[in-house]
């Protein structure tokens, strides 16, 4: 991630930067967050209406987005009990790329996709602040990317993310409806089993 950034696709105001990331700067985010998930083990959180989310969850940073029988939030803690381990150094790395003028991501969430996980369409509008984008980098399979608007119904367009790939949700995309429809399971050989990992860089109260 030391190159002149290319020039991003934009679709309905999000920035995707196809094949950002080198294999290298792949492989090395997959041991940076293979050591968080020893100490954050990925779980499988649960809806506040009781449904188990098909992805599994971990995070790194001051917070972490939680979901239980309690709510959405931010918490400082895993489940466990743990705080979350430190944004790893490669991911801030891109973050300061992307965002140069911004202050630092406190919360890096972590979704890992099997075959029949999806994320269905959502805003991420539990932050305090929405002045700044939200980062995301996807690692291992493909997945459907739908984008949508603010508004609920509007039309949306769709996109394969593929390994490397990062997008940018910020400006009038901030709060635009989104989420995965499906995974081409076993597309990618980066991750030792198949699957996808999308982090996510969030700053939920700017310091
Ligand atoms: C995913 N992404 O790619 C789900 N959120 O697995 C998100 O929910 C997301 O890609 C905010 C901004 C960008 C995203
Ligand atoms: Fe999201």
């Amino acid at each position: 991630m030391e190159r002149a950034l290319p020039e991003p696709l934009m679709i309905k105001g999000f920035l995707v930067y196809k094949g950002l990331l080198s294999i290298d700067d792949q492989r090395a985010l997959v041991q940076e967050i293979r050591q968080v998930a020893e100490i954050a083990p990925f779980y499988s959180p649960i809806t506040p209406g009781g449904r188990p989310m098909s992805v599994r969850m971990t995070a790194a940073g001051r917070l972490g987005w939680i979901t239980d029988r309690r709510g959405y939030r931010y918490e400082p803690q895993h489940p466990s009990g743990i705080s979350w381990p430190p944004i790893p150094d490669s991911v801030m790395k891109i973050w300061t790329a992307l965002v140069p003028n911004g202050p630092s991501p406190d919360c890096c969430l972590i979704n890992y996709y099997g075959e029949q996980a999806r994320m269905g369409l959502h805003q991420d509008k539990d932050e305090g602040d929405f002045s700044y984008p939200v980062v995301s980098i996807s690692l291992g399979d493909d997945g459907l990317f739908r984008m949508g608007e603010v508004g609920r119904t509007a039309k949306t367009q769709s996109v394969w993310l593929s390994s490397g790939d990062v997008v940018v949700m910020g400006g009038a995309a901030r709060l635009a409806w989104h989420g995965i429809d499906r995974i081409r399971f076993g597309s990618s050989s980066l991750l030792l089993k198949a699957g996808r990992l999308n982090l996510t860089l969030r700053v939920v109260r700017p310091v």
